[in-house]
């Protein structure tokens, strides 16, 4: 081991630690994320110290960046774990030995050994010492013993990405927390810390992608003017093990190539793509690739030019060839389609299954509508086996209160990864070979979120991707324990309040296989009563068809037959409305407001009841929150009381407005007992929000 290097290793280590030492001093307001290796007590401390770690045999010429990375991590979480800035190591350390020394990144996958008194961490490639020591470091803020630490740990998909729906000037779609954390106007020359601490917080729990622009895409990612910021920002993410991608619109051709056409069979079309790809590649040779919206929502498209999805998918493709992927989106409903919303994207996408290029990849959202509350899953998942499907969940909570909700995605996620799509596995299985995708919800807030707990759901999107068979209480445990406290009195509060918020949420806003009720353009607060949008699937009259005799949604043989786009044994448990989970019934039936729920109440009771179990969830909420008191520092316990305060006032709107409105529509008196609205139909329907962030 050369002293150069000793040396400067030694250097980087003192800077990091003084780095460390601001923020530790700094009051809490959430920017260092689960990232606060807050210093161990009692006996868990008592252990590290007599491991009394340093760090051995890792330094050694030309160190690789990833394992640089690695390194100073470890470092500052050990410093940070024993509660010392800078340590000496006293007699007989405990060796944490990085045993990655391939020149080559890897997937991630590593070991972690306690042998005579030294860790171990190893694996194929550089990014296995990296997930490694977040692993190690974890497990230690968790109160591991270092002296028995066994773990191994692999990927269980290769692409865990974000998406972010960023727009060049910095404005973010569905963004509730602040503008873009991508500053492409002083990019090249200036890139802001926020990317790197960006990026190493994605490293930590697993995530190797991200599309830096919003899938409604601007053509300026594909000029040669950004391909100098792309580059700049890629060259930093390099080390943390995470890929960059762009979303491509598909009228680039035209609008900056110079060309009248896009159409993706046009030789001179597809010539433009192989060059831009080109470029981009020559400055990023590890570029990811492509993500495409097309003919959704206005966005161009191949079928612009009546050519197929796929056609144009596959003209991406080649010009990426096997450098990287094109990921292209299943999200397609149509203005002149009158069949059911939710039976679209699968009627487009089936009979092209086979038909895609080997690196396309198709991104289907969890549910079949979008991104509510509750959907089932999408009936994509297991009906196209001979193409590469990826899943996309949304991080920024569009339909779930946005920024101040406390709503932990875990329970939404997990419930359609879990799901078994037929005889031949589940969707975690289906999507094995491709990945996740999360609508990413960071910004330029302190906080990074909206707010502190919605970090979670960035934590838990990471967690999941990397290991979808984590179980919802162990993800919320760990991410409130490095997050706040380990105290476990804590932990025995904070978790269950966590795995009870999202059927509080549903409760609240679209009960019993509501969807979609939420206002229009914000989606905001609640709007079932909007019946006069344009087009019939923007209206959430549409979903609920509520009226005088009934509500719901007859997606069974008698209506729109949606339910026959699942396999035989899925749609058999939806398929009568008595054996219907009540958390699906109005998602696919439409049932009288009498109909004897199994709770032995009529619909109508059994609809108000769900209402007031959300509202009372969340006041529990705000309760357990308010007895935490003690364990969370003033500025995040204050922010997090008033944001529970918010969601108090909103689950009342929410159930206000929405039984006010059903009353208009069914005329049925309210159950004995039950408080009234505190407004007329007249007022909820007056409000408005031309100012509500994200839209
Ligand atoms: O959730 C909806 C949003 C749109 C979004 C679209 C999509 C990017 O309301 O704002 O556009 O989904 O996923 O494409």
């Amino acid at each position: 081991m050369g002293r150069g290097v000793v040396n400067r290793l030694m250097a980087l280590a003192a800077a990091l630690a003084v780095a460390a030492l601001p923020l530790t001093a700094r009051a809490e307001d959430g920017y260092r994320l689960w990232l606060r290796y807050a210093p161990l007590e009692g006996k868990e401390l008592a252990r590290l110290e007599s491991f009394n770690p340093r760090l051995a045999s890792v330094v050694r010429d030309g160190m690789e960046p990833s394992q640089r990375v690695a390194a100073g991590e470890l470092q500052v979480g050990l410093n940070s774990l024993l509660g010392v800035t800078s340590r000496k190591v006293g007699q007989n350390p405990g060796d944490v030995v990085l045993a990655c020394d391939q020149p080559r990144l890897g997937d991630g996958s590593f070991t972690i050994k306690a042998e005579h008194h030294a860790i171990r961490i190893a694996g194929p490639g550089q990014l296995s010492c990296l997930y490694g020591v977040f692993a190690l470091l974890r497990e230690l803020s968790l109160g591991a013993d270092p002296n028995t630490i066994d773990l191994a740990e692999h990927p269980a998909m290769p692409l865990r990405m974000l998406d972010h729906w960023d727009d060049p000037n910095g404005y973010v779609l569905r963004g509730y927390s602040g503008r873009s954390i991508f500053d492409w106007w002083k990019l090249p020359e200036h890139l802001d810390q926020r990317l790197i601490d960006y990026a190493r917080a994605d490293a930590s729990i697993g995530i190797n992608g991200a599309v830096v622009n919003s899938v409604n895409a601007s053509p300026l990612f594909l000029t040669d003017r950004y391909i100098p910021k792309l580059k700049r920002v890629a060259d930093a993410w390099r080390p943390y093990g995470i890929r960059l991608y762009i979303s491509v619109r598909f009228s680039a051709p035209k609008e900056i190539g110079g060309l009248p056409t896009a159409d993706p069979l046009d030789p001179a079309v597809q010539a433009w793509w192989k060059a831009r790809a080109d470029a981009l590649y020559a400055a990023i040779p590890d570029f990811g690739g492509f993500l495409v919206k097309a003919n959704s929502e206005g966005e161009p498209g191949p079928q612009d030019y009546h050519r197929s999805h796929a056609e144009g998918a596959n003209a991406l493709a080649r010009a990426v060839g096997d450098r990287g992927v094109v990921i292209w989106r299943a999200f397609v409903y149509s203005a002149e389609d009158k069949t059911d919303r939710a039976m679209q994207a699968y009627n487009e996408f089936v009979p092209l299954d086979g038909k895609f290029d080997r690196n396309v990849i198709l991104q289907v959202k969890n549910g079949p509508i979008d991104f509510q509350p509750r959907e089932p899953f999408h009936p994509l998942f297991g009906a196209m086996p001979h193409t590469r499907l990826m899943f996309e969940g949304q991080i920024t909570k569009e339909y779930l209160g946005q920024a101040t909700h406390l709503v932990y995605l875990a329970p939404l996620w997990k419930e359609a990864l879990d799901w078994r799509t037929g005889p031949d596995g589940t969707v975690a299985q289906v999507i094995a070979p491709a990945g996740m995708a999360g609508v990413a919800n960071t910004g330029s807030d302190r906080d990074w979120s909206g707010s502190h707990f919605n970090q979670a759901n960035w934590y838990t999107f990471g967690r999941l991707a990397w290991d979808p068979s984590l179980s919802s209480e162990r993800i919320a445990r760990e991410w409130a324990a490095q997050t706040f406290s380990r105290d476990p009195a804590f932990l025995a509060k904070v978790v269950p309040m966590m795995i009870a918020s999202r059927q509080a949420v549903v409760d609240y806003m679209t009960p019993l296989g509501l969807a979609h009720q939420m206002a229009t353009g914000h989606h905001y607060g609640p709007g079932p009563w909007v019946c006069d949008l344009q087009r019939p699937e923007w209206n959430p009259c549409y979903y609920a068809r509520a009226d005088k005799d009934g509500i719901g949604f007859d997606r069974t043989a008698k209506g729109s037959n949606a339910l026959s786009q699942y396999a035989p044994s899925v749609a058999a448990r939806w398929s009568d409305p008595r054996a219907t989970d009540p958390d699906y019934l109005l998602w696919f039936h439409h049932v009288p407001w009498d109909f004897p729920m199994p709770s032995g109440k009529p619909l109508w009771n059994e609809l108000i009841a769900r209402y007031d179990r959300g509202v009372a969830t969340v006041d529990a909420m705000a309760q357990t929150w308010a007895s935490l008191q003690a364990y969370v520092d003033p500025e995040r316990f204050q922010d997090t009381a008033d944001y529970l305060r918010i969601q108090g006032q909103e689950a009342r709107w929410w159930r206000d407005a929405s039984i006010a409105y059903w009353q208009s529509v069914n005329h049925l008196p309210l159950p004995a007992g039950v408080r009234p609205p505190e407004h007329t139909l007249p007022y909820y329907k007056s409000l408005s929000f031309p100012e509500a962030p994200g839209q």
